[in-house]
């Protein structure tokens, strides 16, 4: 008898938990408002159990996590070269990742899930990929700099 209300309490749990999460979608571009080989939006602010899916608007891109700069035992991801990959950011804080063939042109973005608690470790982190950019050597910086 008492098993019922804990059931439909669980399930309209589950109905909200479901209701809340989103999916937002960055697109993958040799030429964007922001300059060549660029994730668009760059800065992407989701929340907790948000799904993001990165679609191959051009050819020659992936995206995948920098493992060094994200959240504490969040999930890695590793997208495949010109297929969407759709990623479920399961921690709170700042994510970069990369396109691996154009991290040296500084094809990077960040996500931001929830509050950057975890900002101040990335940005300082983040000097040794910056240091391996042969363009477009701030755009990490620019795009750590309008995280709030
Ligand atoms: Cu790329």
């Amino acid at each position: 008898m008492k098993t019922l209300p804990l059931l439909v309490a669980m399930t309209l749990g589950l109905t909200a938990v479901t209701a809340q999460a989103a999916e937002h979608t960055v697109a993958m571009k040799n030429t964007g408002a922001e300059g060549m080989m660029v994730f668009e939006p760059a800065v992407l602010n989701v929340a907790v159990g948000d799904t993001v899916k990165f679609v191959p608007t051009d050819m020659a891109h992936n995206s995948q996590s920098v493992d060094t700069l994200k959240p504490a035992g969040s999930a890695s991801w590793v997208g495949a070269i010109n297929e969407p990959v759709t990623v479920t950011i399961d921690k709170e804080g700042v994510y970069v990742y990369q396109c691996a063939p154009h991290a040296m042109m500084g094809m990077v973005g960040v996500v931001v899930a929830g509050k950057p608690v975890n900002l101040e470790q990335v940005k300082a982190d983040s000097k040794a990929l910056t240091a391996t950019f042969m363009m477009n050597q701030t755009r990490l910086d620019d795009y750590l700099a309008q995280v709030k």
